[in-house]
């Protein structure tokens, strides 16, 4: 997919204001646009006749602006019609993007994308977003490998500002877009920053962070709205959630809200005065109806509840938010899943993320297994939770996905939903600890960075007995470079004291498990990928020094060392050298911290060294050892395998892998090339295998 001219990756670093403004303030711009709206309409009537749909003559925002209450009306049918029938096809973020249709049309066609930006928070929203914006061809390849990304991408389209994933980020990004273009163009009052922040995303504190900063700031064009679907994956916890439940839920509002609605429409639009007045009325009823001071006594105007499925509400209510030119938060209400019944059925996360699926039914297309590692981690937790009374379990919004539902079923006074906050499920975690009891923190491992800090001055300096389940480490797949768990390996190996334990099999997860709960004075973790572990265990043959020995020639010279799932790429390369008449030893260190010394007098005992890890090469387990033996004075040769340093793109695990280098056959052939030439470095300078920064 080509980026539109002037704004291809490249283009953005240098020169990335000035060609927004001036194209879209030009007025021959305007004119050809709309000329463009009125074609647009006339074709959707000439179509309409002939069949064609209305979506097929979208190609940007500026194709809306002229659609009657009708057309928007049918376009929204057509565009859930058009997510359902893709992410059904590749998997994805169906249910957040069903609920968000009439939203995403109505910020197109009341702000101007991209001289206004729209950030939308995570960004697993913005699927109407990149139909709208002339992306609808790219859904067949939707998540795969060079094709459309789940997420909004710089890369894809002028209309995206930010690539995001990781939550609460977008009223940062947009208070300091808003920011800098006051200050860059004082004479453009007419430009908005727009954030969309999922109630979820919310709960988040880098969202209360900004929120502070913008709240101080009257005069800060930027236009916050809260699509408030009362859900993250399950119903969103904690007080904030309870607020807003409050607001959307009470039983004399709704009424009322309509009498109001229907006045303030009527009144003119004209600038800050009249916004006073108008929302002087509103918010004087409310407070009567319903608690809704939060937000305006944080000094942030505020509109809402709106309905988020009444196009026209919610176009009046971003018009009244655009017209006020300070910061305003729309409080919009949307149902996750609407259109699609399977989806607002699904009590488990509403169709939140799915794979393949009957486009009809919502049933799952491929059987779901019980046997992968998060399957395996929440049989055993269930387990130990049988055993240790002491042990509770925290998530951060993610109960299904980290596998903790099947313990908290059980244990539900013991389990600890803490909303999108990894920082404080770290923190508070270390309080549970030093009160007494073994916390469990169950996170994706792409977002342990967030608690990178707690992690290490509130768990490790204080010496509690904390553990961190790391699901979805190494290469994940089609969610690409933010949600790859790439970093964690190399951030753990600077926390001391910290136990790090990469299961192989489900032995070694399950007594990892039972160790790490019974570390009382310091944190661990345990990291695994979105993968399954091998159907068969794998025994060592013996372990030495707390290190296994997994397979062996009796004259190795090269030792194959191999961390968690590369354990089995390690084993399959070794079969492959052993096939060349070349002797290898492979070995786990079960535990790859406290780094175990005597990982160092085995290496040494071998002519040639390759680490093989699914974390960034930099820093890592392998790295560790490289400088473990150097600091010992060896001289033994050396090379680290692992996910090279730069963001990953989407795609499946095992294409993504393969393009790192990180399979069996390259993993061998390098070796092989290696001892061959006696030349120990030549094989590994090609770019994809070593240190890519
Ligand atoms: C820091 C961080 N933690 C966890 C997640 C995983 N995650 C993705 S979407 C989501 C729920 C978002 O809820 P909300 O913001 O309300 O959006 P909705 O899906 O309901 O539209 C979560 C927990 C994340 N993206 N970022």
């Amino acid at each position: 997919m080509s980026a539109p001219s002037g704004f291809g990756p490249a283009g953005r670093s240098s020169s990335r204001l000035p060609p927004v403004i001036s194209r879209a303030t030009a007025s021959g711009a305007r004119h050809s646009q709309q000329g463009r709206q009125a074609f647009v309409a006339t074709m959707w009537t000439a179509g309409k006749l002939a069949g064609m749909a209305l979506l097929d003559s979208i190609n940007e925002p500026a194709d809306l602006r002229g659609l009657s209450p009708e057309q928007l009306a049918d376009l929204a049918g057509q565009i859930r019609q058009f997510l359902i029938d893709h992410v059904s096809r590749t998997g994805g973020h169906l249910g957040p993007n069903l609920g968000v249709v009439e939203l995403t049309l109505g910020l197109h066609r009341v702000f101007e994308s991209p001289r206004d930006p729209i950030i939308f928070d995570v960004g697993h929203q913005a699927y109407v977003h990149k139909i709208l914006t002339g992306r609808q061809s790219g859904f067949d390849q939707l998540r795969q490998q060079d094709g459309l990304s789940g997420y909004p991408s710089r890369a894809e389209s002028e209309h995206d500002w930010v690539e995001n994933s990781h939550a609460s980020t977008a009223l940062s990004y947009a208070e300091g877009m808003a920011k800098a273009l006051r200050l860059t163009h004082p004479d453009d009052t007419e430009r908005r920053v727009v954030a969309v922040v999922g109630d979820g995303a919310l709960t988040g504190g880098m969202a209360w962070e900004a929120l502070n900063n913008i709240a101080a700031d009257p005069a800060l064009p930027i236009v916050i709205v809260v699509n408030d679907n009362g859900r993250s994956y399950t119903p969103t916890v904690g007080g904030l959630a309870n607020y807003l439940n409050d607001l959307r839920t009470n039983p004399r509002y709704e009424p009322v809200l309509d009498l109001v609605r229907r006045n303030v429409s009527r009144a003119p639009l004209v600038g800050p005065a009249a916004y006073e007045l108008l929302h002087g009325i509103k918010s004087g009823l409310k407070d009567i109806l319903a608690p809704q001071g939060l937000f305006s006594d944080l000094g942030l105007k505020y509109v809402g509840p709106i309905d988020g499925h009444d196009q026209a509400g919610v176009e009046r209510a971003l018009q009244q938010a655009k017209q006020y030119g300070g910061p305003v938060l729309v409080h919009c209400m949307t149902h996750k899943g609407q259109g699609f019944q399977a989806a607002l059925d699904n009590v488990e996360d509403q169709f939140h993320s799915v794979g393949k699926i009957d486009a009809v039914t919502g049933e799952p297309l491929q059987a779901s297994t019980t046997q992968n590692w998060t399957a395996t981690f929440s049989r055993e937790l269930v387990r130990i939770g049988r055993e240790r009374p002491e042990v509770v379990a925290v998530t951060a919004a993610m109960l299904h996905p980290t596998g903790l539902a099947a313990f908290a079923q059980e244990h539900p006074e013991r389990t600890f939903d803490v909303g999108i906050a990894e920082q404080h499920a770290a923190t508070s975690s270390a309080g549970l600890a030093m009160a007494g009891l073994h916390p469990v923190v169950a996170i994706y491992s792409t977002f342990l960075n967030r608690a990178y800090d707690q992690l290490l001055m509130d768990v490790a300096l204080h010496g509690l007995g904390v553990t961190f389940v790391l699901d979805r480490a190494g290469i994940t797949g089609p969610d690409g470079s933010s949600h790859h768990g790439m970093w964690d390996g190399s951030i753990l190996q600077t926390v001391p004291g910290l136990h790090l334990a990469q299961p192989r099999d489900a032995a070694r997860l399950a007594s990892a498990l039972d160790e790490a709960v019974a570390i009382s004075d310091a944190p661990s973790v345990i990291r695994f990928s979105r993968d399954s572990p091998p159907a068969d265990d794998i025994d060592p043959i013996r372990t030495v020094n707390g290190i296994d020995v997994l397979s062996e020639s009796g004259d190795a010279q090269v030792l194959l060392v191999g961390h968690g799932a590369m354990v089995e790429t390690a084993l399959a390369a070794a079969e492959l050298l052993r096939a060349q008449g070349i002797g290898v030893r492979v070995v786990d260190p079960v535990w790859s911290l406290p780094f175990n010394p005597a990982l160092v007098d085995l290496a040494a005992d071998h002519a040639y060294v390759v680490t093989i890890e699914d974390s960034g090469v930099v820093g890592g387990c392998g790295a560790r050892l490289t400088q473990e033996l150097a600091q010992a004075g060896h001289t033994t040769a050396i090379h680290n395998v692992g996910i090279p340093q730069r963001f990953q793109p989407h795609g499946s695990r095992g294409e993504v892998l393969a393009a790192c280098g990180l399979t069996a056959q390259d993993i061998a052939r390098r070796v092989a090339e290696s001892v061959s030439t006696d030349v120990l470095v030549d094989a590994w300078q090609e770019p994809a295998s070593y240190l890519d920064a």
